[in-house]
């Protein structure tokens, strides 16, 4: 920290200490000093603070310009501000100063905005509604965390003086929820993603099915669902999405700027489906359903044609509910199938994505076979990866396979932090809170074009995870530094002030009801050294 900081920090520190002396018995006053505009997680490009804060009123107007998806976002923006504030902040298309939300052509890119902030308001600009979006995230990130609370709070509500210049080093900025090991339902879905759009996570990867259970309906094949989705890891119920529900929650990741990416998982992990239709399967015996943990035990019958009027039919009805560009095929540990058989189902499956106009993901086992032209690869190895297994990744990147970098060993949400953690798996080892941050995706894979990195994705598997409570423990604090690693550039990329801003977010989950695991790492409850 630079000397004069560490003045303002001790004046800042005083003045709340003279203020609690003369509020003694009253609640407990806010810091009347603002955010400073960098104690943002992501880290945004560019920060040039200075002027007055601009300070939220009973007065405020959200202006914002014709645009309607310009206007949602005002009213998201909105419904975060008038329970705490208590104020009304009207939306309005005229007038000028409060808070703006601009659209305007400008160097921002799809996803990028600038916030500018002075006496007289705070204006967010973008190229569009999503830039906007993001930059109604680090507005909230620059408000007192009680502005996140459900009832009316004494502020003050002031935003530090100064301009962010915002946008994103990656486009791909994912996190995967394995909704097939354990069933999470639509509204647990729908608090992953608000706590995903805090942190301007811009893909849902679902992972719709898995051989504990299959989790969408599909009309010309209705007992994959009913049947195959009906139990679950440990036995319980399963359940599964119907295509309303499904609907919803495309619509509701749309609403905060995510883009559901679904995944059938294909050849292997397929026990649900087989148990589902006899006819599946090479032998024309349905297994039973599965409970436990184990992987790589089940195929689809490749030698049947049968198999490819399902993936048809399934990959069909499946594009027809997914608005984005992908679709995710999984691909790994088929250790049921014999190699010419996983590269003969990929040849024959790759090409149903696209004729249902989606783009094929698959996990990176998929290099080993012939990866369709504008494929994305995701890659879970670890650095104990053989360096064969590798040099495959890193050749298909070469001849243009895009690559989502997800190593088990750094991003996955599902690993235990430590022993001592009591959810999740260990074995891609245990990863503390820095092990999952100070890495660099662009050099994490030697040979790699710069290119073909096309962003991150934080995985979390649900073998050990059965509610929301357990989701948030293993997502955080984790899980802003993957959103970081995504979104910031790599020049930004420093574990000792990072550990200052994570610390800082605390706040904001104990507010929102997000449980966390408190890292020895962070610095809770300081401003750090
Ligand atoms: C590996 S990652 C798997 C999953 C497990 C996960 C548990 C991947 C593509 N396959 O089937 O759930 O490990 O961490």
């Amino acid at each position: 920290m630079r000397p004069h900081h560490r003045t303002l920090r001790l004046l800042g520190s005083l003045l709340l200490l003279a203020m609690g002396v003369s509020m003694t018995g009253a609640a407990p006053a806010q810091a009347a000093s603002p955010t400073p505009l960098d104690r943002v997680i992501p880290a945004p490009a560019s920060v040039a603070p200075g002027g007055s804060p601009y300070r939220i009123t009973r007065g405020t107007h959200i202006h914002v310009d014709g645009s309607r998806a310009a206007r949602r976002v005002a009213e998201y923006l909105a419904a975060v501000l008038r329970p705490s504030t208590g104020y009304r902040l009207p939306i309005t298309d005229r007038g000028a100063g409060g808070i703006r939300l601009r659209l305007a052509k400008g160097p921002f890119g799809a996803e990028g905005y600038r916030l500018d902030s002075g006496r007289k308001g705070v204006t967010l600009t973008a190229a569009g509604p999503a830039g906007l979006f993001h930059g109604v995230q680090t507005l909230r990130q620059l408000l007192p965390a009680a502005v996140e609370k459900d009832t009316v709070q004494p502020g003050p509500w002031l935003v530090a003086g100064g301009t962010i210049t915002d946008s994103p080093r990656y486009g791909w900025r994912g996190a995967m929820l394995d909704v097939s090991r354990h069933f999470f339902t639509v509204d647990q879905v729908k608090r992953y993603i608000d706590q995903l759009a805090l942190y301007k996570i811009n893909k849902l990867h679902l992972h719709l099915s898995d051989d504990q259970g299959w989790r969408i309906a599909v009309d010309s094949w209705p007992r994959l669902a009913t049947y195959g989705g009906s139990t679950e890891v440990g036995g319980g119920p399963g359940g599964y999405y119907t295509k309303a529900q499904y609907k919803e929650i495309v619509r509701y990741a749309g609403s905060r700027y995510l883009e559901v990416v679904p995944e059938i998982d294909m050849p292997g992990h397929t026990n649900a489906a087989l148990a589902s239709y006899a006819e599946l399967n090479c032998d024309g015996v349905a297994p039973p359903l599965y409970t436990g943990t184990d992987v790589g035990f089940s195929s689809l019958c490749v030698g049947k044609e049968i198999t490819y009027d399902f993936v048809d039919d399934v990959i069909r009805e499946l594009a027809a509910l997914t608005p984005g560009k992908y679709l995710h095929i999984g691909g790994d540990e088929a250790h049921s199938t014999s190699h010419e058989d996983y590269v003969e189902f990929m040849d024959r499956v790759q090409p149903v994505v696209a004729k249902y106009g989606k783009t094929v993901v698959g996990w990176h086992q998929l290099t080993g076979a012939t990866p369709a032209k504008g494929a994305l690869a995701q890659y879970w190895g670890l650095d104990s990866t053989s360096a064969e297994e590798k040099a495959q990744v890193v050749k298909a990147a070469q001849s243009g396979t895009g690559l989502i970098l997800s190593p088990a060993d750094r991003v996955y949400l599902d690993m235990k932090y430590t022993k001592d953690t009591p959810l999740g798996l260990s074995w891609a080892g245990y990863v503390e809170v820095r092990r999952s941050y100070d890495w660099d995706p662009g050099a994490y894979l030697a040979g790699v074009p710069a290119g073909a990195v096309r962003g991150v994705e934080a995985p979390m598997w649900s073998e050990t995870l059965e509610d929301s409570e357990h989701i948030e423990y293993m997502a955080f604090p984790r899980l802003p530094g993957v959103a970081e690693l995504g979104w910031s550039s790599a020049a930004s990329h420093d574990w000792e002030r990072y550990k200052v801003r994570l610390a800082a977010q605390a706040e904001r989950w104990d507010v929102l009801g997000i449980g966390y695991y408190r890292s020895p790492q962070v610095p809770w409850g300081s401003d750090g050294p």
